[in-house]
Parts: C-alpha cells; structure tokens; sequence
C-alpha cells in the first residue's frame, strides 16, 4: 500500500500557495502531494472543498482557576471537541502558577487534567504569577528544557500581575533558555483607579467594564512592555490587541528592531463596547479583557490582518457560563462589574468567522488566512514545520472545508460547555466539514469519529521569531 488515506481532488492552500493537488498520508504524515498516488487505504474525495493545514489556536484557557466561586465552563474534552469541530488540530492554553504555588506542581497537576481527554493536540504556555528564586531559578528553565517554550504574564489583575521588576527577571529567564513571553497589556493602576470612580457613582453594570479599561491603559501597557523586552532582548508576543494606538506601538517598536509577534482576536472584529449595554445583566456575555471598543478599533484591527502588522489571529477562549452562579451571574457579579469572571468563548467559531467576513468579503486571501490561523502559530511557538502547514513530512494535521457551507451561528449547534456565544444569530459562509489530526479522520459528516487521541507536544526553544 502507497498509502493510508489520499485527499483527492481538493484544492490546497498553505501561507504562500494555493494549488490543485491530491495528498498522501502515511504513518501519520504527509507523504506526497500531487503526482500518481498509487494504492490508498482510503480516499477521500474533496472536490469543490479548500484542503488547509487544521488551525491552531494557541490562545485558549481550559480549566483554569479563576478566583473563588468561580468556574472555567469547559474541561479538556468539551475545549478540544470544539476546537476540532471549529477546524483545529491543535490548541494551546494555559497552565497558571498561582501566587504562593509552585509552578512545577501547577504543571503535574495541568497535565494530569487533559490525560486521555484531548481531541486534538495541545501546547502548554507557563503563566508565572509569582517569580521567586525557586521558579525562576529552577523551575521555570527546567520546564522550559523539556519544550514548554513560551511564559505568559499579567499587567493587570490584581491576584496575576506582576511589577515590572517581576517582569525583567521573568523575561531574562526566557531570554537564557530560548522561551518567548506573552504579555498581557493593560495598566492596572489605570483600571483600579477608574474602577473605584465608577463604583462610587454607582455604575455598576457590565458597561461599566467597558469604560474602566480605556484604550489608553492598554496602550500605555503596551509600549511598557515593549520597552521591557527591548531592554532585556527577548522575544515578546503581544496579545489580544484591540485597538489602533497598541497596534502604533507595535510597529514603533519593530522599527527600533524589537522582536514581536502581535495577536488579534474576533471579539475586536465583530463585537463593540455598546454590546456591554445589553439589557438584563445580557452585556456580562461580552466582559473581556481588553474590552471591545468601537468601529474604528475594529476597523484598525482589520487593516492590521490585512497588512501584515498582525502575525497571529487567536480565539482567546476563555468560557464561563451566563446562567450559572459560578460564572457570569454569580452573586457579586450581579451586583457589580468588578466581579463578573473576564472572558468569552470562541475556540469553534474563530476560523468559520476570519473565513467568512476575511476570506469571502475579499479583506485577505486564502493564504494569509492560513498564516494568521495555522502557519504563523507554528512558527511563533516552535511547532514549524512539524505543524501549520502542508508539506512533505510535515504531521497529517489537516481541515477540509466547503466554502458554499452557509450557517447562521448558534450555541445550540455548538460544543463548548458554555450556554451561549456572542455572536448567536451571525451568519457565516464557509466551516470546515473533516478535520484530520496526525493522518486519522476525527471528524466526518458533523460527527466525531475518533477517540480522543490528541498529545502534548514539546516545542523547540521559540526565540527565533517568525
Ligand atoms: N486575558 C486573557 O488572555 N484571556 C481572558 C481574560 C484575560 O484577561
Ligand atoms: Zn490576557
Ligand atoms: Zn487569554
């Protein structure tokens, strides 16, 4: 037998191509595009459907601890089946060392929560709350050894963020072992002084969210952490930017030669601060951080997709459920914003919506739909080329999709274990119908046809940058 399963007549695009080709997979891998595929075990026939490399979504938090009484709405498998059903063969959340833990421990225990639960592969980025000598001195290279090359940090939340001395020694570890840092960009000091102003006029609604993470506190973040990595020389990844004059410091910051990658998210697409507003406690469906802003923001978002500022366009799943007392509507939340759990999910319908709006209107061709979905991650995160594209050798991580596919989004068709998206009622042209995790078919015709099979993987040092 030439070979396990042949993709037959689809059309293939990767971050640079796209072209009529049959593919060969064997053992796992790709083994040959175009040309006689000889004898196949299977073949299935993707005529009129685009073959892409399956996305990977490496901003998602999965059972992350999020304060007292408050519950993450998805466990590894309900995470991953939806990122499988959304397109994704791999996904890459987030292990959190929260203060006064150990990070090694926080690791063990991560770890033991996806055992033979992940539909599709996973990557691990550190969060380091608490840099004490033991964690920065041992713990963390040591992870970082064994291929978990990418450590996120917190400007803000007062129970994550770190001081900017925490920072410099956190990004001076990673720089020593070849690990990039992700930050997270918003003044704490901003928020918690708008916070406390709004509370005593009593805006307490989730609008209130909204107006207390101005643009400005993100902006100032970020340059901040530009200047920290800048000063240090590590490689940094600016997350979820949702605004124009982030975007400005960014590109100031690659002229002065800073290494960055820079994510985007669909919450800074489709959704606005007015969302925040929706009567009855609704706008709780929409707190995130950094919030939604306005037209403008999202169109600056979508020219940064479009010209190459953003490398990476990411979900940032971060599910808590609307009606449960753990989650959106717990006790403290229904009496202020402060306490409404930050965060929306998206893991399923990040790539139906950049394929829709991006693809199918004309803003950015299929190439760069891969680069910012698939390809980009894995060259950010020391996954290239194993990962993220299509090409020979390269793992048989692939989504078949059909652009004439036109759905209007609904939980109800969803797999997350929240009980609601943000985008209900959008209509999307384009879902990607198989999905392919390392040559075996997880998902068919709308069903899961596979066991659990996904595997952590371990990640070569990622300093080198795209
Ligand atoms: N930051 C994230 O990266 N995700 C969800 C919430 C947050 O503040
Ligand atoms: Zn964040
Ligand atoms: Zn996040």
């Amino acid at each position: 037998m030439s070979h396990d399963l042949v993709i037959a007549n689809g059309t293939v695009a990767t971050a640079s191509d796209t072209f009529r080709a049959d593919i060969g997979i064997r053992d796992g891998r790709i083994a040959q595009i175009g040309g006689d595929m000889g004898q196949a075990g299977r073949v299935i026939d993707a005529t009129g459907r685009y073959v892409l490399p399956g996305g990977i979504d490496s901003h998602v938090h999965i059972a992350q601890p999020s304060g007292p009484g408050i519950e993450m709405a998805d466990d590894f498998d309900s995470a991953t089946r939806s990122a499988a059903f959304g397109g994704n063969t791999m996904v890459m959340p987030f292990c959190l060392q929260e203060r006064g833990q150990s990070l090694t421990a926080a690791f063990r225990d991560y770890l033991a929560l996806c055992e033979n639960s992940a539909h599709v592969d996973l990557g691990f980025h550190l969060i380091v709350t608490d840099p004490t000598p033991v964690v920065l001195g041992q713990e963390l290279p040591s992870l970082i050894e064994q291929g978990h090359t990418s450590v996120k940090v917190f400007m803000t939340y007062e129970a994550l963020r770190m001081d900017d001395a925490g920072i410099l020694s956190t990004m001076d570890v990673a720089r020593r072992h070849g690990a990039k840092v992700l930050v997270h960009c918003e003044n704490e000091d901003v928020i918690a002084f708008l916070a406390r102003r709004a509370d005593e006029a009593g805006n307490r609604d989730p609008r209130a969210h909204a107006t207390t993470r101005p643009v400005a506190a993100e902006r100032e973040a970020t340059h901040r952490a530009l200047t920290l990595a800048e000063v240090v020389d590590v490689p940094i990844v600016i997350v979820h930017v949702s605004n124009g004059a982030a975007m400005e410091e960014i590109a100031r910051a690659r002229m002065r030669g800073v290494n960055i990658t820079a994510e985007t998210c669909p919450q800074y697409l489709m959704l606005e601060a007015q969302d925040l507003s929706r009567e009855n406690w609704e706008g709780a469906k929409y707190v995130c951080s950094p919030p939604p802003r306005d037209r403008t923001e999202q169109e600056n978002c979508w020219r940064g997709l479009e010209n190459g500022l953003f490398d990476l366009f990411s979900s940032d799943h971060c599910p808590f459920r609307y009606a449960s007392d753990r989650g959106k509507r717990n006790p403290d939340g229904l009496r202020s914003f402060r306490h409404i759990p930050n965060g929306i999910p998206g893991v399923e319908t990040r790539l139906p919506i950049l394929f829709s709006e991006g693809v199918m209107k004309g803003r950015i061709d299929l190439q760069r739909f891969v680069a910012l979905t698939a390809t980009n991650h894995a060259r950010a995160y020391g996954l290239y080329p194993r990962k993220g594209t299509i090409a020979i050798g390269s793992d048989a991580d692939i989504a078949i999709w059909n652009p004439e596919t036109r759905r209007t989004i609904r939980h109800a068709d969803l797999h997350d274990g929240a009980d609601y998206t943000p985008y209900e009622g959008m209509e999307v042209q384009g879902w990607p119908e198989t999905l392919i995790l390392r040559g075996r078919p997880v998902i068919e015709s709308g069903r899961m046809t596979a066991k659990a099979q996904g595997t952590v993987i371990h990640r070569r040092p990622g300093g080198a940058g795209l």
